[in-house]
């Protein structure tokens, strides 16, 4: 049995590897990559990897309403991370540390804050992030910022590409529900255009219910660098996904429910629904001219259908539009139509005349193939086709953009180039590159909404399936199957030379200044002293860690007291994290590299109490451990 198995390892390894892999499929793949040992025996590119080996990509993965961004290897499609943002961490300490609560807490409005606190919290618990997309320098990724939105509770965050770690959290006001997020793709961002997805009356202050003639929604420009809403747009009808230009002049906004009904047989009564064109350039025009409202300090212009429009155009399209993808051609927008089975092709360059000329929005629609049922995102490879899911079909179809607008203007020929299966249910899609210019057509992510039987079954509550497809010739090969939690909707893959972490934190790094402040004040320097300073009945605990030891083996405060350990890694090597855990007070916290962090808790309970390392550092980890000594009220 032993000898059988190694066997067909062996065997198996020869079909990946150059000869046994020529002889066995012969023909095509043989010609093409027999004398090349690393790649798959049947033609494509290679998505195994062998230990050791590093991903050509990084993908960055929202979760859904687990609330956290990950990153995976591509192709490997190994898991190498998780951020926390909108949710709590009990690794990382996210939700509890002084740093990442103030992150957490100082983006939201007085209000949020209010409502909070009668609930006894000071932020959010939970959050449903579901785009994430890479800040962008003419056209393609520049390895700053991610961007990402929360549609539980109306935000937007930022994690910073140096650290991978979240530093902005702002909520969105006048908005409700963030959906649909793009940053600016030229001249670079700047913007990060966000969509509210739910419609609601303008001041919502419990007066009006059923009438949605006062209902409105609203489209936000966030500043990026800033993270602050730069302005705001009324629109009619509510918003879904958006995308942006190459040329950094319009986005575009899907609308499901142009009805403004309030209920399902209202919101898809109609064939048509739109896509809303926001023109940058006179929105930015009108702000300085003072033709806006300010709402909750928000400059806010009126972009409704109807009027005499100078910031907004409303291109009709078939029948409750999602996903919306700006082609790496830098002149074509695709608008997948969910209920309709086409996709609408918009002509960028077409979009100046409905502005000026006041042309017929339909217009600068050049193409509309119908591609089968439930299209609801587009991906690219840069070669002028296009992958777009659909969901109903179960499939994803290739197709070429150029041909899909000939034969709109009436040539017979066909767009569509081959379409394969996937397991089940396909949301998003996104290829290597695909939403930049730069888009280089060798990898496209399926991420299906449904695994059913491809994995040993785990209960009634299943993963979802992100299949790799290599997509390096027409027909599309599905080459890994992928389970994941709740609920990644959306994913980017980035070239790794985008891309260049820090291996240790910066000492001035911005995300513990208020500790180094809070030293410096109390006369500590947080790189040699360890030591406790009392500051009425708030105590503040200062050491350092060195693999394996914390810089204090001891120490002691009141029972009631308000305590405040910051640790202060100083261990500079790869990937010594150390972790600060005060056991039966839910305390625990990350300590990376080069790190302070600072942990706030009231000491409630006399006696003694372990703290801890929990991130296992060096072989005496479990010896990485202190005593707090709390004494007796009165005592
Ligand atoms: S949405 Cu989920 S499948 Cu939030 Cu981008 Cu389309
Ligand atoms: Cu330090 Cu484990």
């Amino acid at each position: 049995m032993e000898h059988e198995t190694e066997k067909k390892g062996v065997s198996r390894r020869g079909l990946l590897g150059g000869t046994a892999g020529a002889a066995l499929v012969g023909g095509m793949g043989a010609l093409a990559y027999g004398s090349l040992p690393a790649r798959a025996a049947e033609g494509g590119a290679k998505n195994e990897l062998a230990p050791g080996e590093l991903d050509e990509y990084y993908g960055f993965w929202s979760s859904g309403q687990s609330g956290e961004l990950r990153i995976l290897g591509i192709p490997s499609m190994r898991e190498l991370m998780r951020v926390p943002v909108f949710n709590r961490c009990s690794a990382t300490g996210w939700g509890q540390t002084n740093e990442s609560l103030k992150i957490l807490t100082e983006g939201l409005t007085e209000e949020t804050k209010a409502m909070l606190a009668v609930q006894g919290k000071v932020t959010y618990d939970n959050g449903d992030l579901h785009h994430p997309h890479m800040s962008f320098t003419e056209g393609t990724y520049d390895g700053r910022y991610l961007f990402m939105n929360d549609k539980a509770n109306t935000r937007v965050a930022r994690v910073r590409c140096d650290v991978m770690k979240c530093d902005k959290i702002i909520e969105i006001p006048n908005a409700h529900d963030i959906h649909g997020m793009r940053p600016q793709k030229y001249p670079r961002t700047g913007y990060v255009f966000a969509n509210s997805e739910h419609e609601a009356p303008l001041v919502n202050d419990g007066k009006i219910l059923d009438d949605p003639s006062q209902y409105v929604n609203i489209f936000s420009a966030i500043d990026g660098d800033k993270m602050e809403v730069a302005w705001q747009v009324i629109v009619t009808g509510n918003l879904d996904n958006v995308d942006c230009d190459y040329q950094g002049n319009y986005a575009f906004s899907t609308s499901y429910n142009s009805e403004n009904g309030m209920n399902l047989a209202e919101m898809t009564a109609s064939e048509l629904d739109h896509v809303v064109v926001f023109n940058i350039k006179e929105i930015e025009k009108g702000i300085a001219a003072g033709d806006f409202q300010e709402l909750n300090g928000v400059k806010v212009v009126d972009g409704r259908k109807g009027k005499d429009q100078k910031y907004t155009r409303y291109i009709p399209i078939p029948n409750s539009p999602h996903g919306v993808n700006a082609a790496p051609d830098k002149q074509h927008i695709v608008i997948n139509g969910k209920l309709s089975p086409t996709v609408s092709i918009i002509d960028v360059t077409k979009l100046d005349a409905l502005f000026s000329d006041n042309a017929d929005p339909r217009s600068a629609v050049v193409g509309e193939p119908q591609l089968g049922l439930g299209p609801l995102h587009t991906a690219f490879d840069g070669q002028g086709n296009a992958f777009t899911t659909l969901f109903l079909d179960s499939q994803v179809v290739k197709w070429n953009i150029d041909k899909a607008i000939r034969a709109y203007a009436g040539e017979a020929v066909d767009p569509i180039i081959s379409k394969v299966d996937v397991q089940y249910q396909p949301g998003h899609n996104s290829t290597s590159m695909g939403e930049t210019s730069e888009a280089d057509g060798k990898w496209l992510i399926s991420m299906n909404k449904f695994s059913k039987d491809r994995f040993l079954n785990v209960g009634p509550l299943k993963p979802e399936n992100e299949q790799l497809i290599d997509i390096s010739s027409d027909e599309m090969k599905v080459v890994h199957d992928g389970p994941t939690f709740a609920e990644p909707h959306d994913s980017i893959i980035v070239h790794r030379s985008k891309v260049n972490p820090a291996t240790a934190w910066k000492r001035d790094d911005p995300m513990f200044a208020d500790a180094v402040a809070q030293a410096k004040a109390d006369g500590v320097d947080l790189e040699s002293d360890c030591t406790v300073i009392r500051d009425g009945n708030k105590v503040r605990v200062y050491m350092w860690s060195v693999a394996p030891t914390f810089g204090l083996e001891k120490f002691t405060v009141k029972q009631g007291d308000e305590v405040t350990v910051y640790v202060t890694n100083l261990d500079d090597i790869d990937d010594l994290t150390h972790g600060f855990c005060m056991s039966n007070h839910g305390v625990a916290m990350e300590v990376a590299p080069q790190a302070t962090a600072s942990v706030t808790f009231i000491a409630e309970r006399p006696g003694v109490h372990w703290f801890y390392c929990q991130w296992f550092c060096h072989a005496l980890h479990m010896e990485m451990r202190g005593r707090m000594f709390v004494e007796p009220r009165g005592a």
